[in-house]
């Protein structure tokens, strides 16, 4: 595709981009099937993709990538606002006029012996008004294939740009020039740890990544610009974006309420976004898995739009048991990234269900043999690329311009002790105070936190928020103050990882999530019954029903108020948690705490 006419102001970036990192060639992306296609047989080509057996798996391809690149290194991401104050206690900071000379040496002829890519992508279906417009410049093919996947990309938008001339630049290179005559060779190209910035200015709405071609990193779209950018514009224009997946949920009368959710990492959020329901007669259907944009509409509901187009998913454990809809997702038309190799040309990973069929080639592209193994055949990290639009339990509106309202929003992570397995806030300010109170325990210990102890992800933003996350808790109250209250959606905190004292799961969890979503979906319509406690509204005896191998006694613990367990929660989080955020700490939260330990107190 040749370059557009206008707007300008995008063109001069592009002129000015190239000249500093001197491609061999830039070429805009259109995002057609024919763009995909040539750039895969491209990669084939050089040996950095590997198509696997179109009759297992069909237009589906295999990346390895190295060893030193396989995840968001939040290390190395910065948010350079004008002030340290301004990105928070809990960004790395540098000042933006320092970083930005940094970056511009590291940049300085950086793409030689490449083409850079110009993507125009949309962020949430083209024209929405919640969408926002975003240009990806980068010199990764592999980026570009994903970009197609995860966002929308082509002409359309260009369409809406040369409109009203509003973009989000994003820039982003693997930091591997090649020398006259040098080539890949197959090896996946990156730059050094040390060299690696995943950069945000949020003043400017600007991104600048370098050196890392995995996803998060590299896919600019996605946590750099709908969370860590996105959230700054949201502050300033009254709306939320957000790490929650969305979901709606339909009972055996054919009603259905959407419902929102955050959770830190690896606790299962796209597996519940797909679910399947084992109560009879009740459906799940996915609206997104990772990110949504919320926007107060005309009538005061808060409405949700999923901004991606794709999954980028966790492969290791994804199966037909734990969820069959990303499998079935996952059976055409997927890219896979540090993934085992089956010997007939398929993919194989640690828990998809059923034993590596005899020798594998492993993510580093080594043979791997079950028996012998001592170390994981893909990476646990590997990823999957799919589109939504394969996902059989997509929602109808899932594209639908106007998003879809919002009736319940759920906060959770990994307790093995003290959270019940669900409770309702009370009004609008709890929930904001169970929510900045989410957090996971560590059970690796690889961290260098103690076993046992909670890492605190207030509203799984922790990585995400691009902004200083007290002022974030001040966003989210003053946008409840300002609402109907009547219209804001309903506020609980669930808990799947309950265990016993010895350690058994006291909750099966998956597809039987669904008897809390049930209880969530009643809560909204003013049924499902439940009692007031000091933590909040607890679901009354026998209002959540019990599956099978749950036993009387485990439900009974699963659904009481731990009080000795709350009273240390109060002590770490008053103690060691909201001392982080010093005086942007809201008031309001500081009230919640204490009205929680009074209550506590007198039960
Ligand atoms: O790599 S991503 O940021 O896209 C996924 C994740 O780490 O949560
Ligand atoms: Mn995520």
């Amino acid at each position: 595709m040749n370059p557009p006419a206008g707007p300008k102001k995008l063109l001069d970036w592009v002129d000015e981009v190239a000249a500093l990192t001197r491609p061999d060639t830039v070429q805009w992306c259109d995002g057609t099937t024919e763009e995909y296609d040539r750039l895969m047989q491209l990669m084939v080509d050089d040996g950095i993709a590997i198509r696997l057996n179109g009759k297992k798996r069909p237009n589906s391809f295999l990346f390895r990538s190295s060893p030193s690149d396989v995840a968001r290194v939040e290390k190395r991401t910065y948010i350079a606002s004008r002030t340290k104050e301004a990105a928070g206690p809990t960004n790395n900071w540098i000042d933006p006029d320092q970083l930005k000379e940094t970056m511009k040496g590291l940049y300085d002829g950086c793409m030689r012996g490449r083409t850079m890519y110009v993507i125009p992508f949309s962020m949430g279906p083209v024209g929405s008004n919640i969408a926002k417009i975003g240009i990806e410049i980068t010199d990764s093919p592999y980026v570009v294939v994903n970009m197609h996947i995860m966002t929308r990309v082509g002409q359309k938008v260009l369409d809406v740009l040369a409109r009203d001339e509003e973009f989000i630049p994003t820039l982003h290179s693997v930091g591997k020039p090649l020398a006259e005559g040098e080539a890949d060779n197959g090896q996946w190209p990156c730059a050094p740890i040390e060299e690696k910035y995943i950069s945000h200015f949020p003043e400017e709405r600007m991104i600048w990544s370098y050196g890392s071609g995995y996803g998060g990193n590299a896919l600019l779209g996605k946590k750099c610009l709908a969370l860590r950018i996105a959230s700054v514009a949201a502050r300033d224009e009254g709306w939320l974006a957000e790490h929650m997946l969305i979901l709606g949920i339909t009972n055996p009368e054919g009603v259905k309420k959407y419902v929102a959710a955050a959770f830190p990492s690896a606790c299962g959020k796209t597996n519940l976004a797909m679910l399947v329901p084992t109560v009879p007669g009740w459906k799940v259907e996915t609206v997104g898995d990772d990110i949504a944009w919320m926007k107060f509409g005309q009538d005061g509901r808060l409405y949700a739009i999923n901004p991606e187009a794709g999954f980028f998913g966790v492969a290791p454990g994804t199966s037909m048991d734990s969820n069959p809809n990303a499998m079935k997702s996952v059976e055409r038309d997927s890219i896979f990234t540090n993934v085992a190799l089956t010997d007939d040309g398929d993919i194989w990973w640690e828990e998809i269900g059923y034993d590596a069929p005899g020798k594998l080639i492993d993510w580093h592209g080594n043979e791997w043999d079950a028996a012998t193994a001592d170390k994981p055949a893909a990476h646990p990290n590997a990823r999957f690329t799919a589109p939504a639009a394969s996902c059989p339990a997509m929602a109808p509106e899932w594209e639908d311009p106007a998003g879809v309202p919002i009736s319940a929003i759920l906060f959770g992570g990994r307790r093995p002790g003290t959270i019940p397995l669900v409770h309702q806030a009370r009004n609008w300010n709890h929930g904001v105070f169970m929510g900045s109170i989410v957090g996971s325990e560590i059970t690796s210990a690889a961290l260098d936190l103690k076993a046992g102890t909670i890492r605190r992800d207030p509203f799984a933003m922790l990585p995400f928020c691009g902004y200083n996350m007290g002022e974030y808790f001040q966003h989210w109250i003053k946008l409840g103050q300002k609402a109907d209250q009547s219209k804001l959606p309903e506020i609980f905190f669930v808990n799947w990882f309950r265990k016993t004292a010895d350690g058994k799961w006291l909750w099966p969890g998956y597809g039987e999530n669904s008897r809390v979503l049930k209880w969530v979906f009643e809560r909204c319509i003013g049924e499902g019954e439940a009692t007031d406690s000091p933590i909040g509204w607890m679901p009354a005896q026998g209002a959540i029903g019990r599956p099978e191998g749950v036993s009387e006694q485990d439900m009974a613990e699963l659904l009481a108020v731990d009080r000795e367990g709350w009273l240390r929660e109060i002590k770490s989080v008053r103690e060691e948690h909201y001392p982080k955020f010093g005086d942007k700490l809201p008031a309001e939260l500081s009230a919640e705490l204490n009205t929680l330990e009074q209550r506590l107190n007198q039960s």
